[in-house]
């Protein structure tokens, strides 16, 4: 007998991943949140049917999220993270020593306990005595904030859900509220490939550039989400993530990375004909 994990990337195209253990399964009050353990891939935790992480892809998705925009301005201090209830981008931000402080607000508290529990090499990013954890809803924390972060990453899930309102109007004009006058946006931005993913992903776009004066869109390969084709969005005050990267001041920093360095963060910004033309 086998077992598989199968999930549907669009209407007519399914991915699958051989399992051989199922090790959690749970219902929280916000979403089905499960755990299984791969050959391929290791470990990897499902919400709602979709994949969030796996232990061998994982570093694309956190080293991109996170060193983007920590390159682009080296004198990020404060930072607040919503959502990434798996640890993944604490554990990268955790590397920059130049950080005082890092916010962040997770809605469900039962991804983080379920990644403590399965998900080591994502949840050590707990460990840091810099940050402080809410178990929120980032919509509503981020309405109570002004002039107060250099940088918010917004690490959702898709906006089907939980993670609906992290893609709305009124959380982008509380995020530029919420950012100094130094502010750099990031935000999980779905595919650009499967067209429900598309369509996603383009609202979101011109929904984020009625508030920001510098908005653009970088790409990244993650085997494991549709398509594999992945964007994150950049968005902020006044820093351009090209012509203002700091490329010294990031290499003299010396982390020790998997996928970012300083030319993938100038390749990813360069888009194909199809994707800009859904911007
Ligand atoms: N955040 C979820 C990204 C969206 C995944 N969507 C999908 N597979 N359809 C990942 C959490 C990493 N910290």
């Amino acid at each position: 007998m086998e077992l598989w994990y199968t999930e549907e990337h669009a209407k007519d195209v399914r991915f699958s991943i051989k399992v051989d253990k199922q090790l959690c399964s749970v219902q929280s009050d916000f979403q089905r949140i499960d755990v299984f353990d791969s050959k391929e891939f290791g470990r990897f935790l499902t919400i709602d049917g979709l994949v969030m992480i796996t232990e061998k892809d994982e570093f694309i998705y956190h080293d991109m999220i996170v060193h983007v925009p920590m390159a682009t301005n080296p004198n990020i201090k404060k930072v607040l993270v919503i959502g990434a209830g798996d640890g993944g981008t604490i554990r990268e931000l955790s590397r920059y020593s130049t950080i005082e402080k890092i916010d962040m607000v997770e809605i469900d508290k039962v991804v983080v306990d379920v990644c403590k529990e399965y998900l080591q090499q994502t949840a050590c990013g707990f460990d840091n005595e810099k940050v402080n954890l809410y178990f929120e809803d980032g919509l509503k924390f981020v309405k109570t904030k002004e002039n107060e972060y250099d940088l918010i990453i917004v690490d959702s899930t898709d906006p089907i859900g939980p993670g609906e309102g992290l893609f709305t109007s009124d959380f982008y004009s509380n995020c530029y509220r919420a950012l100094n006058e130094n502010g750099i946006l990031v935000n999980q931005h779905e595919s650009p490939y499967y067209s429900e993913y598309a369509k996603a992903m383009k609202r979101a776009h011109k929904r984020i550039e009625e508030f920001f004066p510098i908005c653009k869109v970088y790409q990244v390969h993650i085997p494991t989400y549709a398509s594999g084709h992945w964007l994150f969005g950049f968005a902020s005050k006044k820093f351009d993530p090209i012509s203002d990267l700091n490329e010294e001041a990031w290499n003299n920093l010396k982390i020790k990375t998997k996928y970012y360095n300083t030319d993938i963060h100038k390749g990813s910004f360069a888009l194909p004909n199809y994707v800009k033309d859904l911007l």
